[in-house]
């Protein structure tokens, strides 16, 4: 366990920051908060904060935090994945813990790049996208995070914004308030491999309400502008609900 911040070492700019500060606010509400991160830039969170905490290998947080959920259901269980810890090296884990309505919240931090190996495209990245491994631009569409959740069965999805603090803040309150598995994309830019500041700035536009199923899909799909806020919210019980009779 760890309970004392460590210097911060993540780049002047990185969005990570302003993720950072969304979460202390949005956890500062909750009482006994147990948090997990991968392996990436995203990771160094968990020394960040005054809370019991643990840094686990490359895209395994999900499994992890559904074995601390069941041992002890009254725990806010919450978990920082990166986009390449949890939709390259970790997906199966990320798709199998929505399917199974775990009660747990998790952040992705998706800045479109593996951060902390220095800039190699991740699933997430854009077509095109020239990098370290890139050269001569990646070959491959995005993974979509956002639809890939609600189909694998995730009961809360939303996106949020690492520019826009007070926002993403209330995002996260709700996410960590919901019963089952929920699941915020946080676009964060990555001033130093992939610097997404001013696209964001100008394309990010808050939805006001959660919708159904079929609208959330179609509009996870909008490229033209970037919806962020609650796409979709449902109640369905949950794995600890079924498996420990609560
Ligand atoms: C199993 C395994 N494969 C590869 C690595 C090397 N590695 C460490 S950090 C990292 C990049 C993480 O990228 P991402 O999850 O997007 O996090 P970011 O640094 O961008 O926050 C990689 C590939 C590792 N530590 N373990
Ligand atoms: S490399 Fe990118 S993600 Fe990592 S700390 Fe620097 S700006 Fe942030
Ligand atoms: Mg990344």
């Amino acid at each position: 366990m760890n309970f004392k911040k460590k210097p911060i070492t993540w780049c002047p700019g990185c969005g990570n920051f302003g993720i950072l500060r969304a979460f202390e606010k949005a956890a500062s509400k909750f009482k006994k908060i147990v948090v997990s991160s991968g392996i990436g830039c995203h990771g160094k969170i968990s020394d960040y904060l005054i809370l019991p905490s643990c840094h686990v290998i490359h895209g395994r947080v999900p499994p992890f935090l559904t074995g601390i959920k069941l041992a002890n259901p009254e725990l806010t269980v919450v978990g920082f994945v990166g986009d390449g810890d949890a939709l390259n090296e970790g997906i199966e884990h990320l798709i199998h813990a929505a399917k199974r309505n775990t009660d747990i919240t998790i952040f992705l931090h998706n800045n479109g790049v593996f951060g902390l190996t220095t800039g190699q495209v991740t699933a997430t990245s854009p077509k095109g996208f020239k990098s370290k491994s890139t050269p001569k631009g990646n070959p491959e569409e995005p993974l979509n995070p956002i639809a890939l959740m609600l189909v694998s069965g995730a009961t809360f999805v939303a996106r949020g914004y690492a520019g826009k603090v007070e926002h993403l803040s209330k995002i996260m309150y709700e996410a960590m308030k919901h019963k089952g598995f929920s699941f915020v994309e946080i676009l964060q830019p990555c001033v130093s491999f992939n610097n997404t500041w001013k696209a964001y700035s100008k394309l990010v536009y808050e939805i006001d309400k959660p919708m159904d199923f079929e609208s959330a899909i179609k509009l996870s799909y909008e490229t033209s502008r970037i919806p962020i806020g609650i796409f979709y919210k449902t109640k369905k019980e949950s794995f600890e609900e079924i498996m420990l009779n609560l």
